[in-house]
């Protein structure tokens, strides 16, 4: 019955009531689950089966472009070039592997349309000066319209951009972790939750080693770095990162000293001291719209910035590993698409030009402050058999500090995904999901 229910839901492209929610921690320990914060897999195109017809086509300007008219009226034009270059016959396109076969030398970029033909108003046909006959069908080209309004929905459904912004008031997204191992509906409400809110809490894993080696085969694969394919987080004698000791760890995203960041962590409760070790998270995103309001000069410095990091040790193998990041990495809009910033990997060289360090410290403490804030800040505790997954791009983790003793009292697994991998098996499951094509 669930499953009918969900599945009419996400066909109404409007699943709700999935995600329970973890309100914030208060004195005293967890709060039970609030109520059902439903949350919506956006990106979905419309289910297959309604096909669009044509009306008319005709070339244009000197025959440089192809205009059609859709049977509601409306228009599309396709430049000739294009429509060249993915010409969909054998010849130029490699039908197994979905590419293009055609090589760019053997494009005329200046290509007209000799002859353009409509056939049961389900497809176009063009002949080109060398007489190469090329087809296209209407739904082909709906989906690839050059309109403004195609392409953003294209973009929509391709990369699933919405991006819901918060702080304080998180309303944490939870679900169970053998639901989205064994259930391909969960598993991609949970890809589209982490794509959107930036942060899903799985929960009801074994408090053992190994669940997060499940979860890379239900994604496909982990990302391999330095500390080993899955890391972990404990005491450790001589440590060879401020993780693996007691201390506090402020606000941070992972790794920046690698040059491509790992996109999604995972971090596996196992095991939980009594006594602090409490997570914190921030939506760096968020954040940095706030500072680029609040000090629009303290934001131009950490967005151009290249500020130097150093991790050097050994634990898989032997690393000496070095990297130019700037705190903010921003769009060609200047929107934040990834934070690179923990303190502790920050190198004590800083390539930049001694007049420029000061005002550069005192950006970061700006930005730092603004994290901090009890405005921005969520708090939570990891239980044994919870596993946070999170955008490392996005959002910023830290943890409280905890006593120190001659056991372990606390353990968690970690490891780390790629956004490519993990977008992948987002794609695949919607396919399966929504029945398309
Ligand atoms: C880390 C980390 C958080 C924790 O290992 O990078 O942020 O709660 N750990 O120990
Ligand atoms: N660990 C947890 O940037 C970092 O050094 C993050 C990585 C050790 C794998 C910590
Ligand atoms: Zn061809
Ligand atoms: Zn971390």
């Amino acid at each position: 019955m669930w499953r009918v229910v969900a599945t009419v839901l996400l066909r109404a492209k409007v699943p709700g009531g999935w995600a329970r929610s973890l309100r914030p921690l208060l004195p005293g320990g967890r709060l039970p689950l609030a109520g059902a914060a439903p949350q919506r897999c956006r990106g979905a195109a419309p289910a297959a089966g309604m096909s669009p017809r044509l009306r008319k086509v005709e070339a244009l300007d000197a025959g440089h472009f192809v205009r059609v008219e859709w049977e509601d009226g409306s228009e599309s034009r396709y430049p000739c070039v294009w429509l060249r270059d993915n010409c969909q016959c054998p010849d130029c396109f490699l039908r197994s592997a979905k590419a293009r076969k055609l090589l760019f030398e053997d494009l005329d970029v200046n290509i007209v349309a000799k002859e353009v033909a409509l056939a049961d108003r389900e497809k176009i046909s063009i002949t080109w000066p060398d007489e190469h006959m090329s087809e296209y069908e209407a739904e082909w080209l709906k989906k690839r319209c050059f309109s403004e309004k195609a392409r953003a929905e294209m973009r929509e459904d391709l990369f699933l951009p919405e991006c819901q912004h918060w702080g304080s008031d998180l309303q944490l997204p939870q679900m169970p972790f053998e639901e989205i191992i064994y259930n391909d509906e969960s598993a991609y409400k949970w890809l589209c939750t982490l794509k959107k809110v930036g942060i899903v809490l799985l929960t009801g894993a074994a408090t053992q080693q190994g669940e997060l080696v499940k979860l890379g085969h239900r994604i496909g694969f982990l990302r391999l770095t330095f500390y080993g394919p899955t890391w972990q987080v404990q005491d450790k004698a001589g440590a060879n990162n401020v993780a693996y000791t007691t201390g506090k760890l402020c606000f941070h995203t992972d790794y920046p000293v690698l040059q491509h960041p790992p996109g999604v962590q995972f971090l596996h409760c196992i095991k939980q001291t009594d006594a602090g070790g409490e997570s914190e998270v921030v939506d760096g995103f968020h954040v940095s719209n706030k500072l680029k309001k609040q000090n629009p000069e303290a934001f131009q410095i950490l967005s151009s910035t290249a500020v130097d990091y150093t991790d050097v040790g050994v634990d898989y193998c032997d690393f000496a590993v070095q990297c130019k990041q700037r705190i903010i990495d921003v769009d060609s809009r200047g929107q934040a698409v990834r934070i690179n910033y923990n303190n502790a990997t920050r190198d004590t060289v800083f390539d930049i030009p001694a007049e420029k360090v000061r005002p550069f410290y005192a950006a970061l403490k700006e930005f730092n402050d603004l994290l901090n804030s009890t405005e921005h800040k969520f708090t939570y505790k990891l239980k044994p058999g919870d596993i946070v997954t999170f955008d490392n791009w996005r959002v910023l983790h830290g943890r409280h500090s905890y006593p120190s003793g001659s056991t372990v009292t606390r353990h968690l697994e970690g490891a780390y995904a790629d956004w490519d991998v993990v977008m992948s098996r987002l794609r695949l499951l919607r396919k399966k999901v929504l029945n398309r094509d």
